[in-house]
Protein backbone atom coordinates (compact mmCIF):
# COMPACT_ATOMS: atom_id res chain seq x y z
CA UNK A 1 0.00 0.00 0.00
CA UNK A 2 1.59 3.28 -0.78
CA UNK A 3 -1.10 5.86 -1.37
CA UNK A 4 -1.64 8.69 0.59
CA UNK A 5 -5.17 10.11 1.06
CA UNK A 6 -6.48 13.27 2.32
CA UNK A 7 -9.47 14.27 3.66
CA UNK A 8 -11.00 17.56 5.61
CA UNK A 9 -14.43 18.86 7.15
CA UNK A 10 -15.74 15.84 8.28
CA UNK A 11 -17.76 17.36 11.15
CA UNK A 12 -18.31 14.06 13.43
CA UNK A 13 -21.42 14.70 15.64
CA UNK A 14 -24.00 13.09 16.40
CA UNK A 15 -26.74 14.75 14.71
CA UNK A 16 -24.71 13.32 11.56
CA UNK A 17 -25.02 9.89 12.33
CA UNK A 18 -24.71 8.61 8.77
CA UNK A 19 -21.52 10.56 8.53
CA UNK A 20 -20.00 8.65 11.69
CA UNK A 21 -21.00 5.25 10.35
CA UNK A 22 -19.47 6.35 6.52
CA UNK A 23 -15.92 8.04 8.15
CA UNK A 24 -15.60 4.32 10.48
CA UNK A 25 -16.45 2.47 7.66
CA UNK A 26 -14.09 4.63 5.05
CA UNK A 27 -11.14 3.58 7.93
CA UNK A 28 -11.67 -0.17 7.94
CA UNK A 29 -11.84 -0.35 4.29
CA UNK A 30 -10.22 2.41 1.59
CA UNK A 31 -8.04 3.78 4.58
CA UNK A 32 -6.72 0.19 4.86
CA UNK A 33 -5.06 -0.10 1.72
CA UNK A 34 -3.33 3.13 2.11
CA UNK A 35 0.15 4.46 3.62
CA UNK A 36 -1.01 7.07 4.74
CA UNK A 37 -4.16 9.29 5.64
CA UNK A 38 -3.99 12.93 6.25
CA UNK A 39 -6.78 14.97 7.59
CA UNK A 40 -6.50 18.32 7.73
CA UNK A 41 -9.13 19.49 10.38
CA UNK A 42 -12.49 20.12 11.30
CA UNK A 43 -12.68 15.83 11.84
CA UNK A 44 -15.16 16.57 14.82
CA UNK A 45 -17.68 19.25 14.54
CA UNK A 46 -16.64 20.63 18.14
CA UNK A 47 -13.81 18.92 20.02
CA UNK A 48 -14.60 19.68 24.10
CA UNK A 49 -11.88 17.99 25.36
CA UNK A 50 -10.18 14.46 25.23
CA UNK A 51 -12.42 13.19 28.09
CA UNK A 52 -15.48 13.83 26.16
CA UNK A 53 -16.86 10.10 26.14
CA UNK A 54 -19.84 10.86 24.17
CA UNK A 55 -20.51 7.51 22.22
CA UNK A 56 -20.28 8.63 18.67
CA UNK A 57 -16.43 10.15 20.24
CA UNK A 58 -15.66 6.36 21.48
CA UNK A 59 -16.50 4.50 18.30
CA UNK A 60 -14.26 7.33 15.54
CA UNK A 61 -11.22 6.80 18.44
CA UNK A 62 -11.65 3.00 18.31
CA UNK A 63 -11.79 2.83 14.59
CA UNK A 64 -8.69 5.15 14.28
CA UNK A 65 -6.45 3.42 16.86
CA UNK A 66 -7.47 0.23 14.55
CA UNK A 67 -6.36 1.90 11.82
CA UNK A 68 -2.73 3.13 13.27
CA UNK A 69 -2.54 -0.84 14.81
CA UNK A 70 -2.68 -2.30 11.22
CA UNK A 71 0.20 0.11 10.18
CA UNK A 72 -1.70 3.09 8.50
CA UNK A 73 -0.09 6.30 9.67
CA UNK A 74 -2.48 8.65 10.72
CA UNK A 75 -1.65 12.83 10.62
CA UNK A 76 -3.84 14.87 11.69
CA UNK A 77 -4.13 18.64 11.63
CA UNK A 78 -6.08 20.85 14.33
CA UNK A 79 -9.09 22.70 12.63
CA UNK A 80 -11.08 25.62 14.00
CA UNK A 81 -13.62 23.54 15.41
CA UNK A 82 -11.47 20.37 16.75
CA UNK A 83 -8.26 23.00 18.12
CA UNK A 84 -8.81 20.62 21.64
CA UNK A 85 -7.88 17.82 20.56
CA UNK A 86 -5.22 17.27 22.94
CA UNK A 87 -2.50 14.45 24.07
CA UNK A 88 -4.61 12.07 25.47
CA UNK A 89 -7.08 11.26 22.15
CA UNK A 90 -3.14 11.05 20.35
CA UNK A 91 -1.93 8.91 22.60
CA UNK A 92 -5.14 6.72 22.75
CA UNK A 93 -5.52 6.88 19.15
CA UNK A 94 -1.70 6.04 17.37
CA UNK A 95 -2.50 9.00 15.49
CA UNK A 96 -0.08 12.42 15.31
CA UNK A 97 -0.70 15.80 14.93
CA UNK A 98 0.59 18.16 12.26
CA UNK A 99 1.77 21.17 13.09
CA UNK A 100 0.21 24.20 10.56
CA UNK A 101 1.28 24.54 7.99
CA UNK A 102 2.86 20.85 7.42
CA UNK A 103 5.10 20.70 4.13
CA UNK A 104 5.08 17.31 2.85
CA UNK A 105 6.60 15.98 -0.12
CA UNK A 106 5.06 14.42 -2.60
CA UNK A 107 6.79 12.78 -5.36
CA UNK A 108 9.56 15.88 -5.13
CA UNK A 109 6.98 18.39 -5.35
CA UNK A 110 7.00 20.29 -1.85
CA UNK A 111 3.29 20.34 -0.60
CA UNK A 112 1.99 22.55 2.01
CA UNK A 113 -1.23 20.86 3.85
CA UNK A 114 -3.41 23.37 5.99
CA UNK A 115 -6.54 23.59 7.39
CA UNK A 116 -7.43 26.73 5.64
CA UNK A 117 -9.24 29.08 8.14
CA UNK A 118 -5.37 31.00 8.25
CA UNK A 119 -6.37 32.27 4.68
CA UNK A 120 -8.93 33.42 5.31
CA UNK A 121 -7.61 37.05 6.00
CA UNK A 122 -10.20 38.95 4.97
CA UNK A 123 -12.15 37.70 7.78
CA UNK A 124 -11.07 40.11 10.50
CA UNK A 125 -13.53 39.34 12.60
CA UNK A 126 -12.88 35.49 12.80
CA UNK A 127 -8.96 36.22 12.82
CA UNK A 128 -9.43 38.10 16.40
CA UNK A 129 -11.88 35.08 17.31
CA UNK A 130 -8.82 32.97 16.20
CA UNK A 131 -6.28 34.66 18.05
CA UNK A 132 -8.73 34.43 21.57
CA UNK A 133 -9.51 30.36 21.55
CA UNK A 134 -5.90 29.57 20.63
CA UNK A 135 -4.82 31.09 23.89
CA UNK A 136 -3.52 28.74 26.10
CA UNK A 137 -4.87 30.31 29.22
CA UNK A 138 -8.16 30.72 28.17
CA UNK A 139 -7.77 26.77 26.48
CA UNK A 140 -6.63 25.99 29.92
CA UNK A 141 -10.15 28.06 31.83
CA UNK A 142 -12.30 26.45 29.59
CA UNK A 143 -10.91 22.69 29.90
CA UNK A 144 -11.01 23.10 34.08
CA UNK A 145 -15.02 23.35 33.11
CA UNK A 146 -17.38 20.53 33.70
CA UNK A 147 -18.33 18.74 30.64
CA UNK A 148 -21.96 20.36 30.73
CA UNK A 149 -20.55 23.70 31.03
CA UNK A 150 -18.36 23.14 28.04
CA UNK A 151 -20.90 21.43 25.83
CA UNK A 152 -23.09 24.49 26.18
CA UNK A 153 -20.11 26.90 25.58
CA UNK A 154 -19.54 24.97 22.25
CA UNK A 155 -23.02 25.20 21.50
CA UNK A 156 -23.13 28.54 22.05
CA UNK A 157 -20.02 29.24 19.77
CA UNK A 158 -21.28 26.99 16.94
CA UNK A 159 -24.79 29.02 16.90
CA UNK A 160 -22.96 32.22 17.33
CA UNK A 161 -20.49 31.19 14.66
CA UNK A 162 -23.83 30.11 12.41
CA UNK A 163 -25.51 33.27 12.98
CA UNK A 164 -22.58 35.54 11.65
CA UNK A 165 -21.92 33.38 9.18
CA UNK A 166 -25.64 33.83 7.25
CA UNK A 167 -24.63 37.47 7.72
CA UNK A 168 -20.72 38.03 6.12
CA UNK A 169 -20.16 38.18 2.33
CA UNK A 170 -19.10 35.01 0.87
CA UNK A 171 -16.02 36.49 -0.32
CA UNK A 172 -14.58 37.11 2.73
CA UNK A 173 -14.76 33.71 4.00
CA UNK A 174 -13.10 32.43 1.00
CA UNK A 175 -9.12 32.69 1.19
CA UNK A 176 -7.37 36.08 0.56
CA UNK A 177 -5.27 34.90 -2.75
CA UNK A 178 -2.14 37.08 -1.45
CA UNK A 179 -2.19 34.93 1.65
CA UNK A 180 -2.26 31.78 -0.34
CA UNK A 181 0.79 33.44 -2.03
CA UNK A 182 2.71 34.54 1.06
CA UNK A 183 2.51 31.04 2.21
CA UNK A 184 3.77 29.30 -0.65
CA UNK A 185 6.28 31.48 -1.43
CA UNK A 186 7.68 31.40 2.19
CA UNK A 187 7.97 27.43 1.98
CA UNK A 188 9.18 27.53 -1.32
CA UNK A 189 5.97 24.89 -2.38
CA UNK A 190 4.18 24.37 -5.68
CA UNK A 191 1.02 23.15 -4.13
CA UNK A 192 -1.08 23.90 -1.50
CA UNK A 193 -4.14 21.40 -0.13
CA UNK A 194 -6.66 22.79 2.42
CA UNK A 195 -10.23 22.39 3.58
CA UNK A 196 -12.27 24.61 5.54
CA UNK A 197 -13.66 26.52 2.91
CA UNK A 198 -16.55 24.34 1.99
CA UNK A 199 -15.38 25.24 -1.82
CA UNK A 200 -14.47 22.38 -3.52
CA UNK A 201 -11.98 22.77 -6.32
CA UNK A 202 -8.99 22.95 -8.42
CA UNK A 203 -7.15 26.29 -8.98
CA UNK A 204 -4.04 27.35 -11.20
CA UNK A 205 -2.48 29.92 -10.06
CA UNK A 206 0.91 31.98 -11.14
CA UNK A 207 3.27 32.30 -8.55
CA UNK A 208 5.92 34.79 -9.74
CA UNK A 209 5.89 33.53 -13.38
CA UNK A 210 5.67 29.92 -12.38
CA UNK A 211 2.53 27.42 -11.55
CA UNK A 212 1.00 26.59 -8.80
CA UNK A 213 -1.74 24.70 -7.79
CA UNK A 214 -4.16 24.72 -4.86
CA UNK A 215 -6.60 21.49 -4.61
CA UNK A 216 -9.73 22.54 -1.85
CA UNK A 217 -11.46 19.80 -0.13
CA UNK A 218 -15.04 19.24 -0.03
CA UNK A 219 -17.15 18.72 3.48
CA UNK A 220 -18.48 14.95 4.15
CA UNK A 221 -22.13 16.04 3.60
CA UNK A 222 -24.40 13.46 5.14
CA UNK A 223 -26.46 13.27 2.31
CA UNK A 224 -24.73 12.59 -0.80
CA UNK A 225 -20.82 11.36 1.45
CA UNK A 226 -17.65 12.77 1.29
CA UNK A 227 -14.47 13.10 -0.69
CA UNK A 228 -10.67 12.67 -0.58
CA UNK A 229 -7.47 13.08 -2.49
CA UNK A 230 -5.62 10.79 -3.89
CA UNK A 231 -1.90 10.66 -4.58
CA UNK A 232 -0.19 7.64 -5.72
CA UNK A 233 3.57 8.18 -5.38
CA UNK A 234 4.61 5.63 -8.06
CA UNK A 235 2.50 7.15 -10.93
CA UNK A 236 2.80 10.97 -9.18
CA UNK A 237 -0.78 10.99 -9.80
CA UNK A 238 -3.65 12.72 -7.93
CA UNK A 239 -7.60 12.01 -8.43
CA UNK A 240 -10.72 12.53 -6.30
CA UNK A 241 -12.29 10.07 -4.84
CA UNK A 242 -15.95 9.62 -3.58
CA UNK A 243 -16.59 8.18 -0.07
CA UNK A 244 -20.38 6.54 -0.33
O1 LIG B 1 -17.11 26.78 11.94
P1 LIG B 1 -17.94 27.54 10.95
O2 LIG B 1 -17.85 26.93 9.58
O3 LIG B 1 -19.35 27.70 11.42
O4 LIG B 1 -17.37 29.02 10.85
C1 LIG B 1 -15.99 29.32 10.93
C2 LIG B 1 -15.78 30.42 11.96
N1 LIG B 1 -16.36 30.02 13.25
C3 LIG B 1 -15.66 29.37 14.18
C4 LIG B 1 -16.38 29.01 15.47
C5 LIG B 1 -16.64 27.52 15.54
O5 LIG B 1 -17.60 27.12 14.60
C6 LIG B 1 -17.10 27.11 16.93
C7 LIG B 1 -16.24 26.01 17.41
C8 LIG B 1 -16.65 25.39 18.71
C9 LIG B 1 -15.45 24.67 19.28
C10 LIG B 1 -15.65 24.06 20.62
C11 LIG B 1 -14.60 24.36 21.62
C12 LIG B 1 -14.59 25.76 22.10
C13 LIG B 1 -13.46 25.94 23.03
C14 LIG B 1 -13.13 27.34 23.42
C15 LIG B 1 -11.78 27.35 24.06
C16 LIG B 1 -11.35 28.66 24.57
O6 LIG B 1 -14.50 29.03 14.03
C17 LIG B 1 -16.42 31.70 11.50
C18 LIG B 1 -15.92 32.03 10.10
C19 LIG B 1 -16.16 30.86 9.14
O7 LIG B 1 -15.52 29.70 9.67
C20 LIG B 1 -15.63 31.10 7.74
O8 LIG B 1 -14.22 31.21 7.76
O9 LIG B 1 -16.57 33.17 9.63
O10 LIG B 1 -16.01 32.74 12.37
C21 LIG B 1 -16.90 33.23 13.30
O11 LIG B 1 -18.06 32.91 13.31
C22 LIG B 1 -16.30 34.22 14.30
C23 LIG B 1 -17.05 35.53 14.26
O12 LIG B 1 -16.82 36.21 13.08
C24 LIG B 1 -16.61 36.45 15.39
C25 LIG B 1 -16.75 35.85 16.75
C26 LIG B 1 -18.12 35.97 17.35
C27 LIG B 1 -17.98 36.08 18.83
C28 LIG B 1 -18.53 34.91 19.58
C29 LIG B 1 -18.28 35.13 21.02
C30 LIG B 1 -19.06 34.22 21.88
C31 LIG B 1 -18.63 34.32 23.28
C32 LIG B 1 -19.28 33.30 24.13
C33 LIG B 1 -18.63 33.15 25.48
C34 LIG B 1 -19.26 32.10 26.30
MN1 LIG C 1 -13.17 24.68 9.34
Amino acid sequence: PTDILLIADVHLSPEYPATVTRFVRFLSDRARQAQRLYILGDLFDAWIGDDDDAPHNVLVSTALRDLTAAGVECVLLHGNRDFLLGRRFFRHTGCRLGREPLLIDCAGERTLLLHGDVLCTDDVAYQRFRRRVRNPLLQQLFLWKSLARRREIAEHYRRTSMNVNAHKAPAIMDVNLLTVNDFLRRFAATRLIHGHTHRPDEHVLDLDGKPARRSVLAQWDEMTGGEMLVFAPQTGEWRREPVL
